[in-house]
């Protein structure tokens, strides 16, 4: 007898109209995250001005005949997007326009994520895992999750990955080994420029990282061309970072899912508990260690003084957008 089919599992991606959202469906459609054995159904969230754009988003996708893709729920509504999902990618959010500041920025995106937190709270799967992407990724986790009080904060998190994956790959070019010899690289706090790409506890080919790297180098040069990569490809691209966003995205709930290898850790944005002087209320660029589908901050890391004023300063500015969007927070929450 042929073996059961497996029961189809429910992918929401928001903004699926854009960049990024144009590089990661294709991939999840031809199994690159679930494997070539699991069925799926893509809902695909957009803007009312992005539908047509998004038709043919979901023509293209017809066009390629996926044989695990069994359905698509194109639409303009949060309920319906996140009916039922197991996992959800929120990509899409509001850019920056012309005398926009940062703070107006901050709440037109916060308005968006509080809504979607909402409808993923009354919608979704009970156990669904949902991925940050749009920016301000950090703060962006932090409203959807208060806003989903049935759900866990847990389920939660915002993506560091293409800052850590961006990390490794100027360690493999600088000292010519191949990523897979790099481990144990954390990049701490915000998704900004304030964020920290630390190196103390990186280990390459089974070697302290600092043993083979110039500290110069290290402090001066990877940390600011890792904080400024987004700005680097913009300049040469002339766009942002899309495919190897939708890459690092896909990287994030692989290992969410699948795990991490024992004794290393991956870069998540994920809800601070206390853990390194983070207080509650914000969610922090950690060490994660991610078993059995959860993950956890990995614990008893000991932090340079270097280390901990690089924390410091992202943690500042991670705590300032919080206050400018608490008045959006629900009541109870704890941030
Ligand atoms: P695009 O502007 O190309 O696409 C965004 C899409 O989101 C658009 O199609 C838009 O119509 C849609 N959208 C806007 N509001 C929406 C809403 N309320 N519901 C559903 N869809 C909505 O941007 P793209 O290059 O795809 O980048 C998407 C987001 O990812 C941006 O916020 C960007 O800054 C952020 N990034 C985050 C990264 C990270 O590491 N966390 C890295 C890459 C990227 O910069």
């Amino acid at each position: 007898m042929p073996p059961t089919p497996a029961k189809p599992i429910r992918i929401a991606v928001t903004g699926a109209a854009g960049n990024i959202g144009y590089a990661l469906v294709f991939r999840l459609a031809s199994g690159a995250l679930f494997g070539p054995e699991q069925p799926l159904i893509l809902h695909l969230l957009e803007i009312p001005q992005a539908l047509p754009a998004l038709s043919g988003v979901a023509m293209e996708l017809t066009d390629c005949a996926f044989p695990l893709l069994q359905d698509l729920v194109p639409t303009d509504q949060a309920m319906q997007a996140f009916d039922g999902v197991d996992y959800a990618f929120l990509v899409g959010s509001r850019p920056r326009t012309q005398g926009m500041e940062r703070k107006d920025l901050l709440r037109v995106n916060a308005e968006i994520f509080k809504i979607q937190g909402q409808a993923l709270n009354e919608r979704a799967s009970r156990q669904v895992r949902v991925l940050v992407v749009g920016n301000p990724a950090n703060t962006n986790a932090l409203i959807a999750s208060q806003n989903a009080p049935d759900l866990g904060e847990n389920q939660f998190s915002s993506m560091m990955r293409l800052d850590h994956n961006r990390t490794l790959s100027i360690l493999h070019e600088k000292c010519r080994v191949p990523v897979s010899s790099i481990h144990q690289v954390t990049v701490w706090g915000n998704h900004s420029s304030t964020q920290f790409p630390d190196l103390e506890h990186a280990r390459i080919a089974d070697r302290p990282a600092l043993d083979q790297v110039d500290s110069t180098w290290y402090r001066n040069t990877l940390i600011a061309t890792v904080q400024q990569r987004g700005a680097a490809v913009i300049k040469a691209r002339g766009a942002s970072s899309a495919a190897s966003a939708a890459s690092a995205a896909l990287d994030h709930m692989r290992d969410w899912i699948a795990g991490t290898p024992k004794e290393d850790w991956v870069s998540m944005g994920v809800a601070a508990n206390g853990d390194y002087g983070i207080e509650p209320g914000i969610f922090f660029g950690y060490p994660v260690a991610c078993r059995n589908g959860h993950h956890d901050i990995v614990q008893g890391l000991a932090l340079s003084e270097f280390a901990r004023s690089q924390i410091a300063l992202t943690n500042r500015e991670l705590r300032e957008e919080r206050d400018g969007i608490r008045d959006l927070l629900p009541p109870s929450s704890r941030a």
